[in-house]
């Protein structure tokens, strides 16, 4: 049946998985990540390839009516235009690996089983984020004292219970006012209100027209369609930084309040290919990756090894790309399989000594695993 006239040129809800190469974890709210390969085709992670969390459906917002509301503790409350933002501020761009706080919860359930989207180990990817340093727009609306939080409310509406939420995040004020260097990365601010990814306007799916970008944080405070920046004396009560994201052995209401959020990323490093169940010819093999040093400014990812005999030996991998605060690096190593390996593993060691364990402490959201990557295959004698 044909479209009735007036209707032809209407939007319908946007439709997350346009233009995804992804494997849907959840469809509604869509939640996907990539094959694991496709990470390791390149530093930068193409917007069809990069990892989609969300809590809601996308919300739709007009840009022309489109305002950000900075308020709280500040002298001057502002509310900014985009054309206001882009103009009246410095721009930068920033390149950052953004993580899920539960990528690779699968194998924290294969230790006892977690709630939550059950990623695997692709909930990670890295773009170039353009925006304005928030420590800009702080600056210009002006701290009064006692400021020492900063939170983020997207325009997303979580339902919750009858109630719909909205998505929140909180970081201290020394993050957002921070300035990390990065040899081959230039300065890099604390947090961006960032509007482009890869170059790009953000995409609906990714945030548009603005999100917070927090390098070396959990995705979880990098928070998409960015409505409102408030300046407080305290964390945000937001469900999600007081109920979620933390890492808690017990599902109690009592260490949920006390419990600390999460804020910065971990150590870790994962196996892209050859993928999980794969065959192989015995002989050398090429393994690729991603390794990640910790979300601190200086901290370097300074080995890498794979092992294809359960952690006996250890083959160096070599690592592919420049160090910078709060990238990943891609690596590959050859290692030589027989017919008796089972599996393929890696595990990574960062400038200040820091390793990953063979399996990490569990927790009750499965947040954070960093344990060895462990890839089983088959080696197949012809
Ligand atoms: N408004 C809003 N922001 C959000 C979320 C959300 O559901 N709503 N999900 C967060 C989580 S948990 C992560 S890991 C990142 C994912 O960003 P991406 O979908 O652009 O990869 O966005 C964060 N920001
Ligand atoms: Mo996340």
């Amino acid at each position: 049946m044909a479209e009735p006239e007036g209707k032809k040129h209407m939007t319908g809800p946007i439709n997350p998985a346009a233009d995804k190469r992804l494997i849907a974890r959840e469809q509604s709210p869509y939640n996907a990540e990539p094959p694991l390969p496709d990470l390791a085709r390149g530093f930068l992670t193409p917007h069809e390839s990069f990892y989609v969390r969300s809590h809601a459906p996308v919300p739709q917002i007009h840009p022309a009516g489109f305002r950000l509301e900075v308020a709280g503790l500040v002298e001057r409350p502002l509310s900014l235009g985009l054309d206001e933002l882009r103009r009246g501020f410095p721009q930068v761009t920033v390149t950052a690996t953004l993580t899920c706080a539960g990528n690779r919860r699968s194998e924290h359930s294969k230790v006892r089983k977690v709630g939550g989207v059950a990623w695997g180990a692709g909930a990670i990817g890295t773009a170039e984020w353009t925006g304005v340093p928030l420590s800009a727009v702080l600056r210009a609306a002006g701290l009064r004292d006692g400021a020492r939080h900063v939170w983020f409310e997207g325009l997303d509406r979580v339902p919750d219970g009858g109630n719909t939420i909205s998505f929140g995040a909180s970081i201290p004020i020394e993050k957002a006012l921070a300035e990390a260097g990065s040899p081959a990365g230039g300065a890099v601010p604390g947090a961006l209100v960032a509007f482009a990814m890869n170059g790009r306007d953000l995409p609906p799916v990714h945030g548009f027209p603005l999100r917070s970008l927090v390098p070396g944080y959990i995705g979880a405070r990098s928070v998409k369609w960015l409505g409102r920046v408030v300046v407080s004396d305290r964390p945000s009560d937001n469900h999600f930084v007081r109920h979620d994201y933390k890492l808690l052995p017990e599902d109690d209401p009592a260490t949920w309040a006390a419990g600390a959020p999460i804020d910065k990323y971990a150590i870790n490093s994962v196996i892209c290919s050859p993928e999980e169940g794969a065959t192989l010819r015995p002989g050398r093999v090429e393994v690729r990756g991603y390794a990640l040093a910790p979300g601190l400014p200086g901290r370097r990812i300074t080995q890498v090894g794979v092992s294809a005999d359960g952690g006996e030996t250890w083959t160096r991998a070599r690592v592919s790309d420049a160090e910078r605060d709060f990238c990943w690096q891609l690596w590959h190593a050859e290692v030589s399989v027989t017919p008796q390996t089972r599996s393929l593993a890696v595990r990574a060691r960062d400038s200040a000594g820091e390793t990953q364990p063979r399996v990490p402490e569990w927790n009750v959201k499965g947040y954070l695993y960093s344990g060895w990557h462990q890839v089983a295959v088959t080696v197949w004698n012809a």
